[in-house]
């Protein structure tokens, strides 16, 4: 009898959790990932005897490195930077870089390791990784920002390439830092390729990847009303963040007739009674992301909104609700207020913003709940195709790309329904979404053997 038959998921996670001391959000996601995973596994021994589950578990390899750099008032300053390269059984490592004082080693495992399975849901040859630093982009000047990138790929570069492992954007970093890091990476090798994703049009970029993961949460969002006969018009949307995803998830939303009335940042949340409409958001894109401006601004421009400070916006009724800014952003009783005020589904454009007893509450009401590694898989899928387009050396039109990504986001809804149909009108799509991505990560790696 093999050993790993006597190993329940208690057992499974003890031992996660005792390997990754003070990691809690790596624990999180993979509890998250093992309650589904070993109820699928009941019937499937090879799955177990080869330890698949504990060895997606385990970082292929963890790269650790000092970034010193220069401020403008000439002291030395010294962040960490890291690349968690988790598992490359389907394709090169994939996964954005994030700068954010809040980066540690374990938020970086488990979006690594969330990225994983998100990568094998696009069913484009992607393996799963994530990088950054607990450098904080707030407060500095763009020539700041320029020499932390370039300290930053200056170790990076030599763990990552076009076919080894291909780092893109995640918060804290956008278009411009790309280009830093492009541009020290082609300094340093004196090669052009497609090493990064979320370039700029003019140099290997691809259309429509700045809009695809907030576009994407909500095609995928549509797709799940759609299972209940609904759409988006006339429906009311709670959003939260005010970046890269919550502004184009927000745009997409109101493109299909939807009312968006909550955006957020870290300072708290603005409530628009009007909605947030498509001038407006265009003011909260520029106000954010070219001026780095505060949320709470909002209701100087627009009055009839009201700002609550340190607050997130949950509280706030609504049909459809979208955590688009961080991790653990939505917890338990916020779960409860959203389903006790009627909220009819859920599409996370962050990676793991409910913690679990909010995934709990939402699967109990049996909502229509998508979780971040199906959801969200707009950005990366789009990501995929730069890289296509890169190794082709051409670019793909715009509409074609606009109906690869609304394809991938359905075929991912497909996968969902496949493994999380429970009957009687209830899809889980986290258990849906958890046994697709991992059955096609798992029966690559059995086929390579124990390596
Ligand atoms: P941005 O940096 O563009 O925006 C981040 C937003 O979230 C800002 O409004 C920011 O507020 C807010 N935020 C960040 N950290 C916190 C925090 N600790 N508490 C409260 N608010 C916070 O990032 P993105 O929009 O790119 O990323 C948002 C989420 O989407 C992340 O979870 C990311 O991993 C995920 N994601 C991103 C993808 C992409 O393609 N960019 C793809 C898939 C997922 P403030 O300005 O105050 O910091
Ligand atoms: O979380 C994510 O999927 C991203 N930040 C995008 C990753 C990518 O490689 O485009």
């Amino acid at each position: 009898m093999a050993v790993t038959d006597h190993v329940d998921l208690n057992g499974f996670m003890e031992g996660v959790k005792k390997r990754n001391p003070y990691q809690p959000e790596f624990v999180q996601a993979v509890q998250e990932v093992a309650e589904d995973i070993f109820e699928f596994m009941q019937d499937k021994e090879e799955y177990h005897s080869q330890q698949i589950l504990r060895r997606i578990a385990e970082p292929d390899r963890v790269v650790s490195f000092r970034v010193c750099w220069e401020d403008d008032a000439g002291n030395i300053r010294v962040q960490r930077g890291w690349r968690v390269q988790n598992n490359n059984a389907i394709g090169p490592y994939k996964g954005g870089i994030r700068f954010h004082p809040s980066v540690t080693e374990s938020v970086l495992k488990f979006l690594a390791f969330e990225q994983t399975f998100k990568n094998a849901l696009t069913g484009l040859p992607m393996g799963g990784g994530k990088g950054g630093s607990n450098f904080n982009p707030k407060g500095k000047s763009v020539r700041e920002i320029m020499r932390f990138c370039q300290s930053f790929m200056t170790e990076l570069y030599r763990h990552i390439g076009a076919d080894i492992d291909v780092p893109a954007g995640d918060i804290g970093v956008g278009g411009r830092e790309i280009g830093f890091m492009f541009g020290q990476y082609k300094r340093i090798t004196n090669n052009f390729t497609g090493v990064l994703t979320g370039k700029g049009l003019e140099w290997g970029g691809s259309l429509i990847r700045t809009e695809a993961t907030g576009y994407g949460a909500v095609y995928f969002l549509e797709n799940m009303l759609a299972t209940k006969g609904e759409n988006l018009e006339g429906k009311t949307a709670v959003i939260s963040g005010s970046g890269n995803v919550a502004t184009h998830a927000a745009e997409k939303i109101v493109q299909l007739g939807g009312k968006v009335l909550t955006l957020s940042d870290s300072g708290g949340f603005i409530h628009d009674p009007d909605g947030i409409d498509q001038e407006k958001i265009y003011w909260v894109k520029t106000h954010k992301t070219h001026r780095r401006g505060r949320i709470e601004e909002y209701v100087e421009a627009f009055p009839n909104a009201t700002f609550h400070a340190g607050k997130t916006p949950w509280g706030v009724p609504c049909d459809v609700a979208l955590p688009c800014a961080t991790q653990n952003e939505l917890l338990g009783e916020d779960a409860k207020t959203l389903v006790a005020n009627g909220c009819k589904a859920v599409s996370e454009g962050a990676n793991m913003p409910t913690d679990l007893d909010g995934v709990h509450t939402f699967k109990h009401a049996k909502i229509l709940y998508a979780p971040g590694k199906a959801s969200n898989a707009g950005g990366v899928a789009v990501s995929g195709l730069e890289m296509s387009q890169n190794s082709e050396r051409r670019s793909w039109k715009e509409e074609e790309l606009q109906q690869m990504l609304k394809d991938i986001m359905s075929g991912i809804h497909n996968s969902c329904i496949q493994y999380g149909n429970q009957g009687g009108g209830y899809i889980d799509y986290v258990k849906g979404a958890n046994i697709a991505g991992f059955k096609k990560v798992a029966d690559a790696m059995l086929a390579f053997g124990v390596v």
